[in-house]
């Protein structure tokens, strides 16, 4: 039976002994030192992203190297640069387990020996230069970068603050104001950019390595320049006050509110206390229930990339793809692969329903530009690449097609057996079906090997997740690219194996019939989706069914009550539906939407919701926030866990991502398998327990891999 593993990182975790990442033989680090006349060149090398990592050797290896130089009395001045394709992504976060003070031998790298030394040390960065790896640089006296290069400290977004001095460094350099924006967004800036701000030194206009070692012996001379020898400029009141009200107060993390005080420790206290407060709260993070999940999601959403099995060398490349259907879903898929630089033939046979796709998209586009997020020139070559057509005959050329018509298994029958007489043998075939039997699908063709689910969310193109559906014959090969296309679009492609709903949706189901058990009980709709937006739910369950449509809420309902009729669900939502209010669209759902989009409360649905529950004979009763959170959560922890057991999901870790990046669950939390771990699985199914001896217990079997796991 599957394990329901807490942690993804490839299982470096927990191989982990003594809270020490050991070095992995397939990456080893290394170092190396050169001389230009009176110039040491260190040149360290940890790939694949040359991250600073203890346990693998790489800190201890360069304060060897870097001691070496500056007591050797033939050097003048000291260049430090990295191999590969970039300078360094930062500490290695495989790192942070047990203590073993690696944040001290850190500190010592760059504070004791690097800031300290008395001959001047020039970093020289080239590709990427985060987190740990750019406090690392920030530490030495001078640096020059290659051009294009990034910089930045993202660790915000891991639930961390920078912990190897950037925080007290950076305000020093840049100014206060720069500083936070910097380390509350953690968005990286370009060299030119670094350059304006005083982050470096300068930008290299040929051989970056050759020139950062011809400027370092120009500097034998000048002798060192430390950043913590300076106060942050001007007053910082200011600038701290208004990051201070721009904190969100739902955070699940508290690294932003930590970096805030660090930066104002910069600025009011001696650099060595502010160092000192820094070390201090990147402890408390580093065990913290959001950076926990943070970090589980960052290593979850690599992993799942790793399809188990045979490794398949048939993925093929994707150059050019077919969007069958001008709806919602097709333009927004053909936006997507449009952002990615695709060729898109769109396919819309309505003459009308086309140019509305057509002109969604240019408008789209177009938007990007006035944002400024776009220039006219990429956004003119956008719109080239797109080819609306009438005809399927159209995607005879494409290597991947992609079926977005319908929600009806009649409707996409049709559209196989064409595409199966159209289309090149070497296409893959895909259907966006979010529930319909993909093998049912794939057999109206002569090649249900070529054929593979690709269900894009909405809006397609800003959702992040892609469930690629492997039907039974689906050939392992066209995963494979199908995997390589989610990556190349940008999206986090899981892979999920055929059934009602897939990953995603299977797992909705549930927790929506809880939501609805419960309003019937004693809770209204602004309180299930409060409890569950301040769990860190991005948008509560109605509010959601009330933007995707109660009307497709309701006719997979009518399915499911012949399907499966021993499963029934709470009938509040068929009751709005039958009242024509199916959400957002029709200006009332759940809620009333007055100017389209925002959500107010509805008397009229308090007192249906009333009146439906006396009709059942229930005594309504107060129910907690927490209550509602557990029931929700818990009923995607059980569907997960099954989910998993049946070997729909591969890994748990796969349930996780669709969760987070299709579903607004909360990324500081990990997703609901992780959630589960950290709660304890054994108190998981007590809670499961408790629900199923109450009312519409039936829906509460826990799953077996929740019993099996400890
Ligand atoms: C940090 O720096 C904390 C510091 O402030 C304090 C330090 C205190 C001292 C502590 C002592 C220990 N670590 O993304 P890709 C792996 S926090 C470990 O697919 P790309 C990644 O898992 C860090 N592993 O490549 C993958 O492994 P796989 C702050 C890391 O080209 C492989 O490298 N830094 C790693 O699409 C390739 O990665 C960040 O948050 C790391 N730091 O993107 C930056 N970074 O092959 C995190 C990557 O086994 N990294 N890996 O799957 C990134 O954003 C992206 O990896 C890049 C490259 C944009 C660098």
């Amino acid at each position: 039976m599957a394990a329901l593993i807490p942690f993804n990182d490839g299982g470096r975790r927990q191989a982990e002994t003594n809270g020490m990442n050991p070095p992995d033989p397939d990456r080893p680090a290394s170092i190396d030192c050169t001389h230009v006349g009176p110039v040491a060149v260190i040149t360290f090398s940890h790939p694949p992203v040359n991250a600073l990592s203890v346990g693998a050797g790489v800190i201890d290896a360069l304060a060897d190297s870097i001691g070496a130089a500056i007591a050797d009395p033939a050097v003048g001045a000291l260049v430090v640069m990295a191999a590969g394709d970039l300078f360094s992504a930062g500490a290695d976060i495989a790192d942070f387990g047990a203590s073993a003070n690696k944040l001290d031998r850190m500190r010592a790298l760059t504070s004791d020996l690097i800031e300290a030394a008395h001959k001047p040390i020039v970093m020289a960065l080239h590709g990427m230069a985060l987190g740990g790896g750019l406090e690392f640089a920030l530490s030495g006296h001078y640096r020059i970068c290659a051009p294009g290069t990034k910089l930045g400290l993202p660790e915000v977004t891991l639930g961390l603050l920078p912990g190897a001095g950037g925080t007290q460094r950076l305000p020093r350099l840049i100014g206060v104001e720069a500083a936070l924006q910097m380390m509350l967004s953690g968005t990286p800036l370009d060299a030119s950019k670094a350059l304006a701000l005083g982050l470096i030194d300068r930008v290299a206009t040929g051989d970056f390595r050759a020139e950062a070692a011809a400027w370092a012996k120009e500097l034998v001379a000048a002798g060192p320049k430390r950043a913590c020898d300076r106060l942050p400029a001007g007053d910082p009141a200011p600038a701290i006050d208004q990051a201070r009200r721009g904190l969100d107060a739902r955070s699940l993390s508290q690294a932003p509110a930590f970096i805030i005080d660090c930066v104002e420790a910069a600025c009011t206290r001696p650099f060595a206390e502010g160092l000192a407060l820094e070390k201090r709260l990147f402890e408390s993070l580093i065990d913290s229930e959001a950076s926990l999940g943070l970090r589980h999601v960052f290593f979850g959403r690599r992993e799942v990339a790793r399809i188990p099995g045979p490794k398949t060398s048939a993925a093929g490349v994707i150059h050019s793809v077919a969007v069958i259907g001008g709806g919602l879903m097709g333009t927004g898929i053909a936006i997507a692969l449009l952002n990615s630089e695709l060729k898109v033939t769109l396919i819309e046979p309505r003459a009308e329903a086309l140019d509305k796709a057509v002109a969604t998209i240019r408008k789209t586009i177009q938007r990007d530009v006035d944002k400024g997020r776009l220039s006219a020139a990429a956004a003119a070559h956008r719109i080239d690449s797109l080819f609306p057509s009438a005809t399927l005959e159209a995607c005879a050329a494409a290597d991947l097609i992609i079926e977005a018509v319908y929600e009806s298994m009649d409707v996409k029958r049709q559209v196989f057996v064409e595409l199966d007489r159209i289309a090149s043998p070497a296409a893959i075939l895909a259907s966006n079906t979010s529930t319909l039997d993909l093998d049912v699908i794939a057999a109206c063709t002569r090649r249900p090997e070529r054929v593979v689910g690709l269900h894009f969310f909405s809006p397609a193109n800003i959702m992040k997740l892609l469930e690629i559906v492997r039907g039974r014959r689906t050939d392992p090969g066209v995963l494979a690219a199908s995997m390589a296309f989610s990556k190349a679009i940008g999206k986090v492609g899981v892979v999920s194996g055929a059934c009602d709903g897939f990953i995603g949706n299977r797992m909705f189901e549930e927790y929506l019939r809880q939501a609805y058990f419960l309003l019937e009980e004693g809770a209204l709709p602004a309180q299930i989706d409060g409890a569950l937006e301040n769990w860190g739910m991005a948008m509560g369950p109605l509010k959601v069914m009330d933007l995707a449509g109660q009307d497709i809420g309701w006719s997979i309902r009518k399915r499911r009550a012949i399907e499966q009729p021993g499963r029934p669900y709470s009938t509040i939502p068929d009751q709005l539906c039958e009242m024509g209010r199916f959400g957002q669209k029709t200006g009332a759902g759940f809620y009333l939407y007055p100017d389209g989009r925002t959500a107010r409360e509805d008397p009229q649905i308090s007192a249906l919701i009333l009146a439906h529950s006396a009709k059942l004979g229930i005594t309504r009763r107060a129910v907690a926030d927490a209550q509602i959170v557990d029931r929700c959560v818990l009923a995607l922890v059980n569907e997960g866990a099954r989910i998993v057991e049946e070997g729909i999901a591969y890994r748990a870790v796969d349930v996780d991502m669709v969760s987070v990046f299709g579903y607004g669950f909360p990324a500081a939390r990990g997703g609901p398998m992780f959630y589960a771990a950290r709660m304890g699985f054994a108190n998981v199914v007590r809670r499961i327990e408790e629900f199923a001896a109450g009312r519409n217990g039936w829906a509460w079997v826990p799953a077996a891999l929740l019993r099996s796991n400890p």
